[in-house]
């Protein structure tokens, strides 16, 4: 079966896929030339639910969405889903990584917890929609170190391990991310 990726971001679309693990098959909104909706809302499930809907009434498939986000404790779960916003219209995840370690320099915090959420929905077209939320937790490390993931992958150590999300194998971050905990809730969700 075919499912719409509603995504334009790649790093996102290749853990969807390998998440998936061939039980679908994947195309993106990119690769459909969907227009990227504007996120609107004030959460992680109502923007992946806004994101799973525009591409499921759109393409007339059944789409999937993910709204995901990293929140440091220190500054009041910033950016939160402004993560994506924080990067600026070039997508400089440098400079966002930079703004998290500046901010919390200016407040004189040495808290350095964090959190990544992904929301997933899967929206049908003109249809109902299901939407699921994972969360891990970590410490934040600067400068930034590895270049296997995206975003803000080489600032975070996920509890449990010493290397970034940046440097771990894209396999292991696929077993205890965010995102892996979202699907295993999404697959409950769907199956029972
Ligand atoms: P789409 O809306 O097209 O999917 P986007 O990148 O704009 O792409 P979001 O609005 O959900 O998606 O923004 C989430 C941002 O949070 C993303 O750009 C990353 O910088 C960051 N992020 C989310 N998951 C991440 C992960 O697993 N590792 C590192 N950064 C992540």
């Amino acid at each position: 079966m075919r499912l719409v990726a509603a995504t334009h971001n790649p790093g996102k679309a290749r853990e969807i896929e390998a998440l998936l693990d061939g039980h679908y098959e994947v195309v993106t909104a990119g690769s459909l030339n969907l227009p990227e909706p504007d996120e609107t809302e004030a959460t992680f499930t109502g923007n992946a639910l806004l994101k799973a809907r525009h591409a499921a009434d759109l393409s007339g498939e059944v789409a999937l969405a993910d709204d995901s986000g990293m929140s440091v404790a220190a500054l009041d779960g910033a950016p939160g889903i402004f993560s994506a916003r924080w990067a600026g219209p070039d997508k400089d995840f440098g400079f966002a990584m930079r703004k998290v370690e500046e901010r919390l320099e200016e407040i004189g915090s040495d808290d350095r917890r964090a959190w990544f959420t992904s929301a997933l929905a899967v929206a049908w077209p003109n249809g109902p929609a299901v939407v699921v939320e994972g969360r891990v937790d970590g410490l934040l490390t600067f400068p930034p170190r590895g270049d296997r993931g995206f975003g803000y992958d080489p600032i975070f150590i996920p509890d449990g391990q010493t290397q970034t999300f940046g440097e771990l194998d894209p396999a292991l971050k696929d077993s205890i991310s965010h995102r892996a905990l979202a699907f295993a809730k999404l697959k409950a969700a769907l199956i029972d």
